[in-house]
This record gives C-alpha cells, structure tokens and sequence, in this order.
C-alpha cells in the first residue's frame, strides 16, 4: 500500500517531510535501518515475514519493489522522498536498485529476527496456502 508523507514545502528553503507512529504509519516503530552503496543492477530481499510489518522509501535514487503475496504480484517504483510503501506481514519482497546510490530506508514495528524470516519461496507458498495469513497478506 502507498503512503504519502506530509510535506512542508518552503521554496527558498526546501521541503520537509515527516510521518509518525500509529498515526501516518500503523504500527509502532521499534526499529530503523538503511541500505546504501548497493551496485547498481543489484537484486535484495527474496524473502517474506511471518510478522515483521514495515514501511519501505528512498530518500534519494530509484528502486523497485515487487510485491508478491502467493496470488498475485505488485510492483512498485520508490523514486520520490515523499513516497513510501507499507509492506505487511506474509508479503514476499524483491528489491532491484535502478541508480547509482540509491538508498532505502525502512521503519519496522519489531527488532531483528532472523526466525521471522522466510527465506525459501517454496515455504512460503506452502504458508500462503495453509491460509498462514488468513488471506490478510494484502499488497
Ligand atoms: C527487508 C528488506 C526490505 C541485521 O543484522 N539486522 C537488521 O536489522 C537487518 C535488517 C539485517 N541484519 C543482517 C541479516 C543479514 O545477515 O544483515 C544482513 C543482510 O540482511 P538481508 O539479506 O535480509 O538484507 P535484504 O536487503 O535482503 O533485506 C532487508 C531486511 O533484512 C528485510 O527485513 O524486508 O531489507
């Protein structure tokens, strides 16, 4: 899903975006981390969360996101600072950087787990199918 940050524009001096928690994005944040000086053409992700929810933008660059819940596919192009994506849990995510230098950024409502991965998209099917996500995994 999109989000739009509020932005306070100011012609002379530039613009100012901002979300908060629970209100712009619907979870409470718990952790931030960014990704950056990723060679160009370069494919992350290839995994899902069984709960991990997050917010995903770039604050400078382009990057695509192809969202995947087991039934259907979405793409997405983060090019604009203002512009974020949600990206809840049961959501299989491929990220491909498409500039020089581009960076992502991401919100998450919990700490690093790497027992909230799923890393083998044959598993992830499998989830999808046992209705893991009660069919809850929108894009
Ligand atoms: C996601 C996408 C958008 C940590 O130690 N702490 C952390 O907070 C994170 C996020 C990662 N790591 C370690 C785990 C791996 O050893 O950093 C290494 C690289 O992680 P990974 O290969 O999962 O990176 P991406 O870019 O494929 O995925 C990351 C996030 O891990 C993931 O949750 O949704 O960005």
């Amino acid at each position: 899903m999109l989000i739009e940050s509020k932005t306070v524009n100011n012609k002379d001096f530039g613009n100012l975006s901002f979300l908060e928690s629970n209100k712009d994005i619907p979870f409470d944040i718990k952790r931030i981390y960014y990704i950056y000086e990723v060679p160009l053409g370069t494919k992350r992700g290839m995994h899902a969360h069984k709960d991990l929810k997050q917010v995903l933008w770039c604050p400078y660059g382009e990057i695509d996101i192809v969202l995947d819940n087991g039934i259907e596919k979405k793409k997405y192009t983060l090019n604009e600072p203002n512009k974020l994506i949600l990206v809840g849990s049961g959501v299989w995510r491929d990220m491909y950087w498409k500039k020089e230098g581009a960076v992502l950024c991401v919100a998450a409502s919990d700490y690093y787990d790497e027992s909230d991965y799923i890393r083998d998209y044959d598993e992830f099917i499998k989830l999808v199918k046992e209705g893991y996500w009660n069919n809850e995994n929108k894009l």
